[in-house]
């Protein structure tokens, strides 16, 4: 694994630009469920039932205590060493890009600057009729709450069948597009477009480096791939490219 951290740090020496793309695997370890791993949220659930709009308005409470019970779970835990690396790493580029299809907003509390949220974030929520702003702050509701419109309140969180924010998937795609080195950490990479981010990345040249404890569609298509946990690793490459760093400049 070293050897591959070394290589991986050999590209950030040289890059001008930087993309990190991330899924639920990067939180997993300050203990948020996945989606698609064995103990993950779509095991027990069918995200067909709960992630997506008609389901909510099938069944709005359920639908409104989900997201309340997964937003207290991300009250409740904070940032890993994984997030914080990433956060880190942003110092040392002029051109860093964190793209999550993360809601939990750990990324942001971990301190990462250029952040896309590609698919939304739990703490916001708006009303369907009249698209009035919520912050529920530490209240959970159990059942749909309704706006002073009268209009059914929603987590601001892209679902299945809907359509990601236009300002934050064109500022990815084009962070993608134009980065020397791309990361892809904890993303299964099977939910699409946000799954394409990588694959631009390679496309246009980037070198391609995936973190995952399994193996991914990703994998075959990655320069590098450093199996095992994001909280591990990215700490290692971040804390091996610093000591590059301080050697170079020693040297210069
Ligand atoms: C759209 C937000 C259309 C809400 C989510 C057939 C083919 C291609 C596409 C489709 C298709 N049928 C339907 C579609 C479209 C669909 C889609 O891609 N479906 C897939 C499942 C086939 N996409 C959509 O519907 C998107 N919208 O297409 O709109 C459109 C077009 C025009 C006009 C109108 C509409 C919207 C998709 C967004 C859905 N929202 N979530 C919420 O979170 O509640 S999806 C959900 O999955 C999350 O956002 C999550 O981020 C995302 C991806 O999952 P991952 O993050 O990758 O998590 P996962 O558990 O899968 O994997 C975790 C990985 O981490 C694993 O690999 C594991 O090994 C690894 N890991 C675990 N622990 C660690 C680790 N790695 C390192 N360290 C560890 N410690
Ligand atoms: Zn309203």
């Amino acid at each position: 694994m070293i050897e591959l951290i070394k290589k991986v740090v050999d590209k950030l020496l040289i890059a001008n630009s930087v993309v990190v793309f991330t899924g639920a695997g990067v939180s997993a370890e300050s203990g948020i469920p996945t989606f698609r791993d064995k103990d993950g949220l779509w095991q027990k659930l069918k995200p067909e039932e709960l992630a997506n709009f008609n389901a909510f308005l099938r069944n709005p409470d359920l639908v409104t205590e989900w997201y309340s019970h997964r937003r207290k779970i991300m009250h409740e835990v904070k940032p890993n060493s994984g997030h914080y690396a990433i956060a880190e790493l942003e110092k040392y580029f002029e051109r860093f890009a964190v793209i999550t299809q993360n809601i939990d907003n750990l990324h942001r509390r971990a301190g990462s600057k250029n952040l896309f949220e590609l698919h939304g974030n739990i703490e916001r929520n708006y009303c369907i009729k009249c698209k009035k702003q919520y912050d529920l702050g530490d209240i959970y509701p159990d059942k749909a709450i309704y706006c002073e419109c009268g209009g059914l309140i929603r987590p601001d969180v892209v679902w299945f069948g809907e359509m990601l924010p236009e300002d934050q998937f064109e500022g990815a795609v084009k962070a993608a597009k134009t980065c020397d080195v791309c990361f892809s950490v904890g993303t299964s990479a099977v939910v699409f477009p946000a799954a394409y981010i990588p694959i631009y990345a390679k496309q246009s040249g980037a070198f391609l480096v995936e973190i995952n404890q399994n193996q991914t569609d990703l994998s075959q298509m990655a320069d590098v791939v450093l199996q095992g946990k994001s909280g591990e690793i990215l700490p290692i490459i971040v804390e091996e490219f610093k000591k590059r760093k301080n050697q170079e400049l020693k040297r210069n």
